[in-house]
């Protein structure tokens, strides 16, 4: 065994976005193009030339297609940098809600996620990694650019040449001074969920005849998901389907939204229909939440999760206040407000939830893209949510959808639905949103497509917490009812530009609570295409994907 430094020169373009690192597969198969990045975050972290001493890293990803390469480069990485312990999940594997729990169970200093997360796999999918730090959450963005920084100055990196290791079998093993532990993948993140939930009243529930569908899409979340629904909480074998993880996800979106998992509504709304539906995403921080014939919006389902927290052992004492991201529906508003619990919006991305978590300024937070979670992690957690929803219906005792209409009957419906135009040139996409950005000043106070627009700008966080300052969040246009359009391209894609068009308008009249929001929402979507020139700019007549 032995330390080698290998000379190397910089990649362009390896600066992470909403969620990490993330490109090709055939990007990250690049001779060098992992080690690079790896290398210019310990750097970052540790200092240029200053070794790991005494720090344990967590490493694990959503099992897809190059991540067992990934792994074992980057296990000789954390051995060269003279790490005293890396605790790697078993077959490579970690959710990410379990690498984030992993690392605040043990006390490490950080964790590298490698997934794509919703991302399609395979050898033509992506690829991604993502670092987490010792609250076990996201890496924030000064981190992120100084790791971008680096990449671009970067002249070697070093690791080990040691032989693989052995990722079958859990227990110790050794490289160079590191020691390497394999742990169980599902259960420090399966500790953590037994402490917050009654585990016995969806016991009982399952008991009574209560039917669910878990669609794990062949992703991550499919192990864990098997082991506590069907084995702890005694549903039928089953239950979860699509349950053993592949490394293309069978071809599919790992993706949990009504597109994407259209198997999962299918039989939800079928004749026979389960109680209630759930999916989660590629490295199973996302969930999707149905039931018997009806769909809950990801922003529906933060709100009901907040008025009825106390219901649930984890949340008895209260919340201490709530956040969702901008574009995320302000179904929770309502709640907080109703609860007199303050209430944060920050842009989109968990990792802005982070400082909020720590400083103990809130214990839910959410956002529209099916992410829902707690300060029990500090990364969203699909299988949290879902056993979030089977609490409150084992002793509310009522269905997945008399929870949400007991929403809508006491706050209104916040109808709302996210525009998705993929595959723009980027170009193109950045020419829409520099004329969009340029029309704001003199938008506020105009009436567009017959609709008085109110005020309209570009959102701007500053952190309650840091007082760092996040500009250019997402254009918002809003009319004097509240209503809104948001407009943002999103940081995740791998392929040219991806247009993101979020719609909201609240519904106070009970009678109008079925309208379907496509139709609800058609005002909003004309003064989208007046204010954006979508088809101009876009080319495109319609958007890719609805949700
Ligand atoms: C999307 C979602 C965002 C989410 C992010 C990561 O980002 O909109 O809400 O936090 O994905 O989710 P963007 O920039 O493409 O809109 V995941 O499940 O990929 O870790
Ligand atoms: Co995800």
């Amino acid at each position: 065994m032995g330390i080698r430094t290998t000379p190397t020169t910089p990649f362009a373009g390896q600066q992470p976005g909403t969620s990490g690192l993330r490109k090709k597969v055939t990007v990250f198969q690049q001779p060098g193009y992992l080690e690079n990045f790896v290398q210019a975050l310990f750097d970052v972290v540790h200092g240029v030339g200053q070794p790991a001493t005494g720090l344990t890293l967590v490493l694990g990803g959503d099992g897809r297609f190059h991540n067992r390469t990934a792994i074992q480069t980057i296990l000789r990485m954390a051995a060269a940098r003279g790490y005293a312990r890396v605790l790697v999940g078993q077959n490579s594997i970690l959710s990410t809600p379990a690498v984030s729990a992993v690392i605040r169970r043990h006390s490490a200093s950080g964790g590298i996620v490698l997934s794509a997360s919703h991302n399609p796999g395979g050898p033509d999918g992506d690829f991604g990694i993502k670092y987490n730090g010792t609250n076990g959450g996201p890496a924030p963005e000064t981190l992120t650019q100084a790791v971008y920084e680096r990449t671009q100055a970067l002249g070697s990196y070093t690791l080990s040449d040691a032989a693989d290791i052995d990722l079958g079998t859990q227990g110790v093993q050794q490289m160079e001074n590191t020691r390497i532990e394999v742990i169980d993948s599902v259960a420090d993140h399966a500790a953590v969920l037994r402490s917050l939930f009654d585990f016995d009243a969806i016991r009982a529930l399952f008991a009574r005849g209560f039917r669910l569908r878990y669609d794990a899409m062949w992703a991550v979340g499919g192990p864990s998901a098997k082991a506590i629904i069907e084995g702890e909480l005694g549903a039928p074998a089953g239950t979860v389907v699509h349950a053993e993880p592949l490394e293309d996800f069978g071809g599919l979106h790992p993706d949990p939204n009504p597109v994407y998992a259209d198997d999962l509504v299918a039989h939800l709304m079928a004749a026979d229909a389960p109680d209630m539906g759930a999916a989660s995403d590629g490295d199973a921080d996302r969930n999707m939440i149905l039931g018997r014939g009806f769909i809950v919006s990801p922003s529906d389902s933060l709100a009901v999760l907040a008025a009825h927290a106390r219901k649930v052992p984890g949340y008895q004492g209260g919340l201490a206040g709530v956040a969702r991201s901008m574009p995320t529906s302000t179904a929770v508003d309502r709640v907080a407000k109703a609860l007199s619990l303050p209430c944060y919006e920050t842009p989109t991305g968990w990792k802005f939830f982070g400082n909020l978590l720590d400083a103990g300024r809130i214990t839910l937070c959410g956002e529209e893209s099916y992410g829902t979670g707690s300060d029990h992690v500090r990364e969203k957690d699909g299988l949290w949510a879902v056993l979030f929803w089977l609490n409150l219906v084992a002793v509310t005792g009522q269905s997945v959808e008399q929870l949400v209409r007991g929403l809508w009957s006491e706050h209104g419906r916040c109808v709302y639905s996210r525009h998705d135009y993929d595959g723009i040139a980027t170009e193109r996409a950045n020419a829409l949103m520099a004329e969009l950005r340029a029309s704001l000043p003199t938008l506020g106070g105009t009436t567009v497509a017959g609709q008085a627009i109110a005020w309209a700008d570009d959102f701007a966080y500053t952190d309650p917490v840091d007082g760092s300052v996040s500009q250019r969040q997402g254009v918002r246009v809003v009319l004097a009812d509240s209503s809104r359009v948001v407009f943002r391209l999103s940081g995740t894609g791998t392929e040219g530009a991806t247009l993101r068009v979020y719609l909201e308008r609240h519904e106070p009249d009970a009678s109008r609570h079925d309208v379907p929001a496509q139709e609800a929402l058609a005002p909003l979507v004309a003064l989208a295409e007046a204010v954006a020139r979508i088809a101009h700019h876009t080319g495109m007549n319609a958007p890719t994907v609805m949700t």
